[in-house]
């Protein structure tokens, strides 16, 4: 990890900050065992220091279905809270902010809008690409794509198109009732690619006899098979598949991390800042891996522009030796946020070039797409 603490340059004041409400419609619903998505609709936070502009976006959803937060409480809490907390003050560095985040308890994808931005933000103060502030290096990173449930023919013909296209890893969304037979089928059809799985938390340790059949078709790894806060049972399930279990929903805390880590609950982990709280989290979780041997990836959220590039940044570090969940833009989205495609070719995403995540706001369009918009000033 870089030392972030030791800069020694004057502290970055937040002057501002403006909070927009945005809704993104999807080209096609997203389903996964927890439920159906058919648009995104997220906090973007943009920070601002003298010429500076951070941007981040929360990835929460309108209800707990994925984790216990939630958009309502996020604004609310951005606005009653952690924006009034941080406008107007100076920090040295994003540990100083991680550090008055980090006592409140829970709300990871919220406290991460805010860290996200002001990382952005420094970065562009130092006129450094967000890659280097955190430690990454590379002008591209390999491309994964996750796929909605879907029936068994759609499945393998999706498989087929972004094979063709060249992503490096497929990942299919499980549930009871379409996992074995699905999995089956996609293996048959393309014995050889690189494939892994995705149940959402959906089985439990009832169900490992059918988690088992998963065993002989090679799959690169099985995404959080049980239950999303519960590091025990999938320690258990460990011990009985050869494949080796992913850990996403579980990976919460760095404490979280190393305790799946330590009980051989997660021989593969799923890194999102978000549901870490923050970068400064998922570089220790990124590192704590490592030191495990354990390879990580960086998952997604169906992301607008603005969180795609923050994610593309973070996937150049060492440690995110598999191909993550950061795919086109295009495939979720008739029209991005941002002005700079966001596109795989061949398989591999470029990193966006410049200071910071090297992506800009199409504010036209923007202003069509966002429901509110409120600024904070000191
Ligand atoms: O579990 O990784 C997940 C999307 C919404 C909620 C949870 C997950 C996902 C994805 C999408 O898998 C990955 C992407 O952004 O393409
Ligand atoms: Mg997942």
């Amino acid at each position: 990890m870089p030392d972030i603490s030791r800069q020694t340059r004057a502290p970055l004041t937040i002057d501002r900050a403006e909070l927009r409400l945005v809704r993104l419609p999807l080209l096609q619903p997203f389903v996964i065992s927890t439920g159906t998505m058919h648009d995104r609709i997220f906090p973007l936070l943009t920070l601002y220091s003298g010429d500076h502009e951070g941007y981040a976006e929360g990835v929460m959803d309108p209800l707990p279905d994925y984790l216990g937060e939630t958009l309502p409480a996020a604004m609310a809490l951005l606005k009653d809270l952690f924006l009034p907390m941080i406008v107007g003050k100076s920090f040295e560095n994003p540990a100083a902010l991680d550090k008055l985040l980090a006592p409140w308890r829970g709300h990871q994808m919220t406290k991460a809008t805010v860290d996200m931005a002001f990382w952005d933000l420094w970065a562009k103060s130092l006129n450094l690409p967000l890659q280097t502030v955190l430690g990454g290096t590379g002008d591209a990173i390999d491309a994964g794509v996750s796929l909605g449930i879907g029936s068994i023919d759609d499945t393998v013909a999706r498989v087929a198109d972004h094979h063709r296209q060249g992503y490096k890893r497929i990942k299919l969304k499980i549930k009871p009732g379409h996992d074995v037979a699905l999995v089956r089928a996609v293996r048959a059809a393309f014995p050889d690619i690189r494939l892994s799985v995705d149940a959402n938390a959906c089985y439990t340790l009832a169900d490992a006899g059918l988690l088992q059949k998963l065993d002989d078709l090679a799959l690169d790894y099985i995404e959080q098979p049980l239950a999303w806060d519960d590091i025990q049972d999938h320690a258990v399930l460990q011990k009985r598949l050869k494949t080796p279990i992913c850990l996403d929903e579980c990976i919460n805390s760095v404490r979280a991390c190393r305790q799946a880590l330590q009980a051989d609950a997660a021989r593969v982990i799923n890194i999102k800042v978000a549901r870490s709280g923050g970068y400064y989290t998922a570089l220790k979780m990124h590192d704590l891996a490592a030191a495990f041997d354990v390879p990580v990836w960086c998952g997604g959220m169906l992301e607008s522009g603005i969180g795609r590039a923050h994610n593309i940044h973070l996937s150049t570090l060492p440690n995110f030796t598999k191909p993550g969940d950061v795919s086109s833009a295009s495939r979720y989205f008739a029209r991005d946020i941002i002005n700079e495609p966001l596109e795989a070719t061949d398989g591999r995403m470029a990193v966006p070039q410049g200071a910071g995540i090297g992506v800009s706001l199409d504010e036209s369009f923007l202003s069509e797409m966002a429901l509110s918009s409120e600024s904070f000033s000191a």
